[in-house]
């Protein structure tokens, strides 16, 4: 039984999401996942559109997936490893070397990310602030200067 790790935040699950958990579970027989706490994330500087105990049923739901667990330090992952007896961690490339101190415990994979999605992506298109819901504000406004310039000729 060869068993995988990889952690992360899954906030707003996206297919970028969904292909890293698929090519993990690949290269084995089992995939554990360790689920950012909302805690955690805020002292990784990002706040979670989703809380943890969602974020964690959604990852948990995922096929792919046969146990999830609450990612709440950064050096919790060498007793992971130890705990779960994992084989391999595997992470997208944006970590690219940032776990290579992990080698001696286990083989440690970087996949490539799927381009052209992301939460930060996601979130911006969602937000009010949006540069393209800002340009539609700003069409508005100059319509409705036009129509009081000519109302007031
Ligand atoms: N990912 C991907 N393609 C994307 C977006 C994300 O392959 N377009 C991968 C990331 O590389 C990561 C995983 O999906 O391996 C989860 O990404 P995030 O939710 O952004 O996780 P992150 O905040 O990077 O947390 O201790 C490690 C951290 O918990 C990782």
């Amino acid at each position: 039984m060869r068993t995988i790790l990889t952690y992360g935040t899954f906030d707003l699950l996206h297919i970028g999401h969904v292909r890293l958990l698929e090519r993990a579970r690949q290269l084995g027989d089992e995939l554990i996942v360790g689920v950012s706490s909302d805690a955690f994330n805020e002292g990784k500087g990002k706040r979670s559109i989703i809380r943890y105990e969602h974020r964690a049923a959604i990852v948990e739901a995922i096929g792919h997936v046969s146990q999830i667990f609450p990612e709440e330090a950064w050096d919790q992952k060498e007793k992971d490893i130890t705990r779960f007896g994992v084989d391999a961690l595997v992470m997208g490339n944006d970590w690219e070397g940032k776990f290579d101190h992990l080698k001696p415990l286990c083989d440690v994979h970087y996949l490539p990310r799927t381009s052209g999605i992301s939460t930060t992506q996601l979130k911006m298109a969602l937000s009010p602030f949006s540069p393209e819901k800002i340009d539609e504000l700003q069409e508005g406004l100059t319509t409705l200067q036009n129509i009081v310039r000519q109302l007031s000729a």
